[in-house]
């Protein structure tokens, strides 16, 4: 025994031991952290071999980098890296334990519109074991100011340094072959990095990820007007005429969006101890001026709210990795809502947030869809204790919203993002009127309470567009942005749905959310079709009377006969009414039943579905991502010109106000220039004494 230790310290005295001690601490640390803080699907032997073995490679290449140097260089650089790599590992933990993903070099690039908030949400998901990810580096630096081991003074060969890179690649070519083998079209599909990581690892993702995003800044250079031909095509081919029944509907009227933010369909109707979670919402669900979609999809990808955004604006997908809105949103040219809007027919437009206007690039993005104004924190008041996560407490938000919708003129536009049931679902005491959920999931069991806020926030605001008489000439559009409680909660979502255990199949339904049309006059009831949030706008467009199939939009109108009802994930996965694709499993859609084995019919139809999908989202792609509206000339539109817009505070009141002589439709204009705030009500204890709220002027 004590002549085996002996060795492995003597094995550890040379460069090499070192080297090879370090590599399989590390190893050992990236496979115990795939397993235990990713959720990667790993699935049968060569899966599972794949993932112990795919840390190996990229650790000898980059800790291999530390033997072309000399001497205790040499081992303190070595080190180095390794903390940088660990780093890079628990910050991609923390990420994915938001975001069910791995962080992206589109991510970074536009951390500067997202790194505002981003810091408050990591702090409170941080777990003690994540630090484990830095055990082998502290060890190995602790062995080595210890002097529990002696520093190799040789020389250590370039050639043995290179061999030992050469293998480190080799290793790697290993891996990709096998990889390929098991996953076909491994790289050229780029859906979902989780399996990149699976099989590559998260080194070799990470810089397979920088290859991409270089590479499309270079496809955006080459881009050129003829590749809109296929789209164009495409864009026709799927073009769903619109349903007689509704086609402008609307004209006239006011929209008003409220984005319910990570609002899951199974929260309508559903109970905690008896006591209804969302009583407004669901009144309005079963309204019958309310058409509201009990088979509607959020279709985000790590974009969330930008994704739901852009989704609802243009009727484009987000991008596979990162957000469309920060990545092309500031230089892309768009036909957005907002600027069809406003040019067809008259709409002042305008989005409300009580967040930082950077977030998500929205200060940038919404000048190039056209937003005359946008809202953000900076123009409301500052309540005391009126903030919690991201922003403005939606009851305080949406009261204080008033102030500035009742001074557009109308027709308007309006957009008002609510906030305060986002995730980690944080509220103060006085603020919870419902039981938490009992999950046991510390982070899921207060969604229900938020969620309830959320409602009552919105249950004030209809009774204000009640009472001003706001309802009557309006067309109120709900949705919910994305899930709120992610696929790694499984066991709290089984317990949601009073099942044992969820599958593949109970996870794709649980991507629902509302979607809600409600108008005085409108003939709703529940609507069955398949659809999600690309489909808004050209519903919207039917509605308004400006349905056409000149506009470079991928989605379909939910009330058209003609609708196909394949419903797209970002990841490539999808629902239709008859099967269901999702995380590599199909199931009928129907039953839910899972198909193991696949007839010759069902493979035929299965295939077509999934080439339509691809082809839909890899088509958004070439336009976001070619930047090909730039080519496009819609007729009787003018291209949006960024620059006239400014939502600079001092600048954004004056326009407002000369908008308001201007066109004398503003509620406030036609209630003889007087507010119409007292019809607002609120129980948000923090505004008790609202008449100190006092609104920024100049
Ligand atoms: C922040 C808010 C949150 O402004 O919209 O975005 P999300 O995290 O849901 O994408
Ligand atoms: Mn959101």
């Amino acid at each position: 025994m004590n002549a085996a230790l002996q060795k492995v310290r003597r094995g550890l005295n040379t460069k090499l031991g070192f080297f090879i001690f370090s590599v399989v601490l590390f190893a050992i640390k990236s496979y115990w952290a795939y397993k235990t803080k990713f959720n990667l699907g790993v699935k049968g032997g060569v899966q599972e071999f794949l993932l112990a073995f795919n840390t190996l490679p990229a650790t000898i290449v980059f800790l291999g980098i530390a033997l072309y140097f000399r001497g205790r260089l040499s081992y303190w650089l070595m080190s180095i890296i390794n903390i940088l790599l660990s780093t890079w590992l628990f910050a991609n933990i923390l990420y994915y334990r938001e975001f069910s993903d791995f962080i992206t070099f589109n991510v970074i690039k536009g951390s500067g519109a997202t790194s505002n908030n981003l810091g408050k949400s990591f702090l409170g998901i941080i777990q003690p074991t994540d630090f484990l990810v830095y055990l082998d580096a502290i060890l190995v630096i602790l062995i080595l100011l210890f002097h529990v081991i002696r520093v190799d003074m040789r020389y250590f060969k370039v050639r043995y340094a290179a061999t030992i890179t050469v293998i480190g690649f080799a290793l790697f070519g290993v891996n990709l072959g096998m990889a390929e083998t098991n996953r076909s079209q491994l790289l050229t599909r780029t859906f979902d990095n989780n399996y990149l990581v699976k099989y590559l690892g998260l080194e070799a993702y990470t810089i397979y990820d920088g290859v991409k995003t270089t590479h499309n800044s270079v496809v955006k250079s080459q881009a050129s007007a003829k590749d809109l031909s296929p789209v164009q095509r495409w864009i026709k081919k799927n073009y769903a005429s619109p349903n007689i029944q509704y086609y402008g509907k609307a004209k006239g009227k006011n929209i008003i969006i409220i984005h319910l933010e990570s609002f899951q369909q199974f929260l309508i109707d559903y109970k905690v101890n008896g006591q209804e979670v969302t009583p407004n919402l669901n009144k309005l669900y079963h309204s019958s001026n309310t058409l509201s979609f009990d088979n509607f999809f959020h279709q985000v990808g790590q974009g969330k709210t930008a994704d739901a955004e852009m989704m609802l604006e243009n009727s484009l997908f987000g991008l596979a990795e990162g957000s469309a809105m920060v990545t092309n949103g500031t230089t892309n040219t768009f036909q957005s809502a907002p600027a069809l809007l406003h040019q067809k027919l008259g709409y002042t437009t305008a989005s409300f947030h009580g967040d930082v206007p950077s977030f998500w690039n929205r200060d940038n993005a919404y000048k190039s869809f056209g937003y005359d104004y946008f809202f953000s924190k900076e123009y409301y008041p500052t309540t005391k204790d009126g903030e919690v996560g991201y922003g403005m407490k939606d009851k305080i938000f949406l009261k204080d919203s008033v102030h500035y919708l009742e001074q557009l003129p109308q027709p308007f536009y309006a957009k008002l993002i609510t906030v305060t049931n986002h995730y980690p679902y944080l509220l103060d005491k006085k603020n919870k009127t419902i039981s938490a959920l009992k999950t046991g999931d510390d982070t899921v069991d207060p969604y229900v309470q938020t969620a309830h806020y959320l409602d009552q926030s919105v249950g004030e605001l209809l009774n204000y567009l009640d009472k001003s008489g706001l309802r009557k000439n309006s067309v109120l559009i709900l949705y919910g942005d994305h899930y709120g409680i992610s696929d790694n909660h499984k066991a709290a979502i089984a317990k949601i749905l009073g099942k044992k255990s969820v599958n593949n199949y109970d996870l794709a339904m649980f991507q629902k959310v509302p979607f809600m049309i409600n108008m005085q006059g409108l003939k709703g009831g529940i609507n069955h079709t398949y659809g999600g949030e690309i489909d808004v706008l050209p519903t919207l467009e039917d509605l308004l009377g400006i349905s056409s199939n000149k506009y470079i939009q991928f989605g379909q109108d939910l009330l058209s006969k003609q609708n196909k009802q394949i419903v797209p994930f970002r990841n490539g996965d999808w629902v239709t009414p008859k099967y269901t694709k999702y995380n590599g499993d199909y199931y009928y859609t129907k039953s839910g039943k899972q198909i193991k084995s696949m007839t010759a019919t069902q493979k035929k139809q299965i295939a077509k579905i999934q080439k339509w999908v691809t082809t839909d989202l890899g088509l958004s792609d070439k336009v976001m991502n070619g930047d090909l509206l730039r080519f496009y000339k819609l007729s009787g539109f003018k291209k949006v010109n960024k620059k006239s817009y400014t939502y600079n505070l001092q600048k954004a009141l004056k326009k407002l106000k000369q908008a308001q002589k201007k066109k004398k439709t503003s509620v406030k204009t036609k209630n003889g220039n007087k507010t119409t705030m007292n019809d607002y009500s609120t129980d948000a204890p923090e505004l008790k004494n609202s008449s100190s709220q006092k609104f920024p002027t100049k």
